[in-house]
C-alpha cells in the first residue's frame, strides 16, 4: 500500500458552534487524495468502460423529467432511475449488458477509506457537462447503511451542498476539486446533499470539459453476497 501525503479532515460546523452539527459525524474529506497522474488514469479507465456501458440520461420516477447529469455504473450492481423508480440492477438499462468491472484503483480506495469489511458492489458514474447539477437528495436505495458512500471528484470543481438529516435543515457548501475523496459514513450516511453547480473550465482533465463523480456503494447486507 502506497503511503500518501494527504490528511483526512473532519468537517467542523462553520457557524453557531453552540449548536453542534452532529450530522457531520462520520463525514471525512480527503482533499487531493489522488495525484494528477492517478486522476488521468481513473478518467481514462472510466471513459474506456463507458464505451461498453455508455452514459445515458436517467429520468425521474413518474414524471419522466430528465436528469441534467448523465450516468453509467461499474461493478456488480448499478443505480438506475426511470419512470418506474430508483433501484439497483445488474444490467445497463439500454444495452441490457452487465456493467463493466470496477477498476482496481477503486477497489483499493474502498479498502483504504471505507472502514467497511466487505467490498463495494456499485460505482455510480455521474457526468456533469455544462450546466448540469444535482438537487438536494439522500442516498437511501441501498439496504446496507452501515457502509459509507465514498465519492471521488474528477475534472471541473463542484459546489457541493451538505445539509442534515431533515430536508429543511441548515446547509453548508464545500468545493470539491479533482482528486478529492469524500467519505460519508456513520450518522452522515443519510444526510441531504446535492451539487449546486460545476465551475466550467476549472480543469482540463475531462475530454470535452466537465466533471466526473464516482460514488462507491455497498448495496446489500453481507451474508448472501461476500
Ligand atoms: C452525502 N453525487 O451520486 S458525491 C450521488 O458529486 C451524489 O455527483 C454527488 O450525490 C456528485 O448520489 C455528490 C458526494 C456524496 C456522495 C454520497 C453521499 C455525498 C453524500 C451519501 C450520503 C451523504
Ligand atoms: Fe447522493
Amino acid at each position: 500500500m502506497v503511503v500518501r501525503a494527504y490528511q483526512a479532515r473532519v468537517i467542523k460546523p462553520m457557524s453557531k458552534p453552540s449548536q453542534p452539527f452532529t450530522t457531520m459525524e462520520g463525514l471525512r474529506f480527503h482533499p487531493g487524495f489522488f495525484s494528477a497522474a492517478e486522476q488521468r488514469i481513473l478518467i481514462a479507465e472510466v471513459l474506456s468502460a463507458s464505451r461498453e456501458a455508455p452514459f445515458y440520461t436517467p429520468v425521474m420516477p413518474r414524471s419522466g423529467r430528465p436528469f441534467s447529469v448523465r450516468m453509467t455504473n461499474l461493478g456488480r450492481l448499478g443505480w438506475v432511475s426511470d419512470r418506474a423508480g430508483y433501484r439497483y440492477q445488474a444490467m445497463h438499462p439500454e444495452t441490457l449488458q452487465p456493467w463493466p468491472a470496477m477498476p482496481e484503483m477503486l477497489v483499493s480506495l474502498w479498502q483504504a477509506v471505507s472502514g467497511y469489511p466487505h467490498p463495494a458492489e456499485a460505482c455510480l458514474v455521474n457526468l456533469y457537462r455544462e450546466g448540469a447539477k444535482m438537487g438536494l437528495h439522500r442516498d437511501e436505495d441501498e439496504e446496507e447503511f452501515a457502509a459509507p458512500v465514498v465519492s471521488v471528484s474528477l475534472g471541473d470543481t463542484a459546489i457541493f451542498r451538505i445539509g442534515g438529516l431533515a430536508r429543511s435543515g441548515k446547509t453548508l457548501t464545500l468545493k470539491l476539486s479533482s482528486g478529492d475523496v469524500v467519505v460519508m459514513g456513520g450518522p452522515s450516511r443519510l444526510i441531504y446533499h446535492g451539487i449546486d453547480r460545476v465551475l466550467g473550465g476549472s480543469s482540463t482533465l475531462v475530454p470535452g470539459g466537465g466533471r466526473i463523480n464516482l460514488t462507491l456503494r455497498r448495496v446489500s447486507k453481507p451474508g448472501t453476497q461476500s
